[in-house]
């Protein structure tokens, strides 16, 4: 049997380790408040020609580098990449968890999201289309109840269709960020791409982001680069540009292009419901 290794990112109370729980047969502790998953926890399955060895992250809201559970989260994905990152999404909460989703895409993880708490959505009486979603972003979406066991299987089969090539929806897309950050990013690419620095598997263009940020873990991946003073040159350069055009720290500007696109995202593909109408009145 082939082992597919898949890893367990998202928000805190998303409903990681309930997942976890429900597909691995474990008993973690589960918990309505954050932090009760400190250290990634293992588990493996067994189902149809696959054994998946699941892995259980702590919860992190994005994936700069600010607390230790996103240094944890960026660590594990990019020192043990996984085969598949399940991107575990609260229906409850999509603007906030859908952050996180836009950094992955930057990464270009081959992914499933977990569209999980289905069932408070349906309570909530508000319309998702998903599937329009999961067409826009190019990665499929399964909606997931994993406190009941719900759409798990569905979930694993998403998983290897992913890993098999297989997904009629999967594509390779990126987050747009408009043509004057766009421009920028393709400086910084070019540069990157005139030495080998990397030789493991992460995205140029993500790195090029980073660095844009002043990520400090970035800036630690190409500190072996023959030509690190170029690049580093090249990224003051090019952020200080759009400091100007934007009159904002780069970090500011990328944050608010990700959530400008999450915002038109769910402008298309979300209608609050009845209930909340009546809620209101
Ligand atoms: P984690 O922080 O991402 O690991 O999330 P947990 O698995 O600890 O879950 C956080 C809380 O959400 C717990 O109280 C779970 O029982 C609850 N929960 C998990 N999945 C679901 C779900 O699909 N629907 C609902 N309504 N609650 C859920
Ligand atoms: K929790
Ligand atoms: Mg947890």
């Amino acid at each position: 049997r082939h082992i597919i290794n898949v890893l367990l990112v998202g928000n805190p109370n998303s409903g990681k380790t309930s997942l976890f729980n429900v597909a691995a047969g474990k008993h973690e502790r589960v918990g309505n408040y954050s932090g009760v998953t400190v250290n990634a926890k293992e588990g493996r399955i067994k189902y149809k020609d696959y054994i998946f060895n699941l892995v259980d992250l702590p919860g992190t809201y994005s994936l700069s580098t600010c607390s230790p559970e996103e240094v944890c989260v960026r660590k594990q994905i990019f020192e043990s990449p996984p085969d598949v990152i399940i991107n575990v999404v609260a229906a409850s909460n999509l603007k906030r968890n859908l952050y996180l989703t836009t950094q992955l895409i930057d990464i270009d993880a081959s992914m499933v999201i977990a569209l999980n708490m289905y069932d408070e959505l349906k309570k909530s009486g508000d319309i998702f289309d998903h599937e329009h979603l999961a067409e826009m972003i190019g990665c499929p979406i399964v909606p997931t109840v994993a406190r009941l066991g719900r759409g798990i299987k569905e979930l694993f089969d998403k998983v290897i269709e992913i890993y098999e090539g297989k997904s009629s929806i999967a594509r390779h897309i990126h987050i747009n960020y408009g043509t004057e950050i766009e421009t920028e990013i393709q400086h910084i690419k070019d540069v990157i791409c005139k030495e080998d620095i990397l030789g493991r598997d992460i995205s140029r263009r993500y790195l090029s982001i980073q660095l844009l940020e002043y990520d400090k873990i970035a800036e630690m991946t190409i500190q072996h680069s023959p030509n690190i003073n170029e690049i580093l040159a090249e990224r003051d350069i090019r952020a200080q540009y759009i400091e100007n055009d934007f009159r904002e720290n780069t970090e500011t500007v990328f944050a608010n292009a990700r959530y400008g696109f999450i915002r038109g995202a769910l402008k298309e593909t979300y209608q609050k419901g009845k209930n909340d109408r009546l809620r209101l009145t």
